[in-house]
């Protein structure tokens, strides 16, 4: 009785079961000029955060980091897709060959900053559309489900897009016009993407507050600009790209993001519910859960996503 009142009013049970530890072997990278490695401490020769994660660096760049994609899975094969100047849109189109390429490779990781120049685009007439952003959110969704296609599907981490303006777009003077609607579309945009992989199972890399007060904010308002700056000063040099310092910044946030991987937990925990609807939560239960996720090849951190879009428990 007490079992059919607890499943009757929603509380799951919860269970844990073995985990392989988080092996990866070939990983994609998508995106626009930002992970080309585009940095105007170097243009037009290129340097970014990809660079510094894939262990190329010396004279005359940064060093080579210790701390790189081989340190945490050697041998991995890693391929940078990423095509600068690419929109959402176009890699999420039905023959993208950016997309095909990407599949082609069959990675098992795959990390995506892409939307960027969307939103440039659609702030060329200084307004976004409500159709404009759902073109870039349908287009987002798109390049997720492509990847899923993949058998196995990869595991996916989304990057969230920095703000250059700091949260200070609408206060941009006439020259820099057609900007101000940045700062609300990066929030906006932000919030989606977080949602998107929430939904999807997928991994985040929060770029936007590591970047926050760290860009061209400081010169229409900002009053707590933080050093050092991640973007060229001043803005009279504009210019979209990190520096290498903001490079940096997004190296170690994906790199700290794939160490979590690969040190993730053995262990890891189901929720489920009264899937056979007997009254009870139970074994049966979990078993019925495990079947559907093996039958879908889900990974367990996607375990948890799956359990939600049932309605059966928050993670
Ligand atoms: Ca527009």
């Amino acid at each position: 009785m007490l079992r059919g009142i607890l499943a009757l009013s929603g509380i799951v049970l919860v269970a844990s079961a073995p985990c392989a530890a988080r092996e990866f072997t070939r990983l994609a990278v998508l995106g626009d000029s930002v992970n080309y490695g585009v940095n105007p401490d170097y243009d037009p020769v290129v340097h970014g955060w990809t660079h510094m994660l894939l262990g190329v660096g010396g004279d005359p760049f940064p060093p080579t980091r210790e701390a790189t994609l081989h340190s945490l899975w050697p041998g991995m094969a890693a391929l940078n897709a990423s095509v600068s100047g690419s929109t959402a849109v176009q890699w999420a189109a039905g023959n993208s060959p950016y997309m095909n390429s990407v599949l082609a490779f069959q990675p098992d990781l795959a990390i995506v900053l892409l939307g960027g120049w969307d939103v440039i685009n659609f702030m060329a007439d200084g307004t976004i559309t409500t159709a404009e952003k759902n073109q870039l959110f349908s287009s987002l969704s798109t390049i997720v489900a492509r990847l899923e296609t993949l058998d196995p599907p990869p595991y996916i981490i989304l990057l969230t897009y920095y703000d250059l303006m700091d949260g200070y777009s609408q206060s941009l003077p006439l020259i820099y016009g057609r900007y101000r609607p940045l700062s609300p579309m990066t929030l906006e945009g932000n919030a989606f993407i977080r949602q998107l992989a929430s939904e999807r199972g997928c991994g985040v890399v929060d770029v936007y507050p590591a970047f926050l007060h760290h860009c061209y904010g400081r010169q229409f308002g900002d009053p707590t600009p933080l050093e050092p700056p991640y973007v060229r000063l001043p803005v009279s040099n504009l210019d979209i790209h990190p520096n290498t310092a903001g490079h940096e910044q997004i190296y170690l946030l994906v790199y700290d993001a794939l160490a979590g991987l690969r040190r993730e937990p053995e262990r890891f925990t189901v929720e489920t519910a009264d899937l056979d609807k007997s009254g009870a939560v139970d074994g049966t239960d979990l078993v019925l859960l495990l079947s559907s996720v093996r039958e879908r090849r889900t990974r367990p951190r996607s375990l948890l996503s799956f359990a939600q879009v049932w309605g059966m428990g928050t993670p």
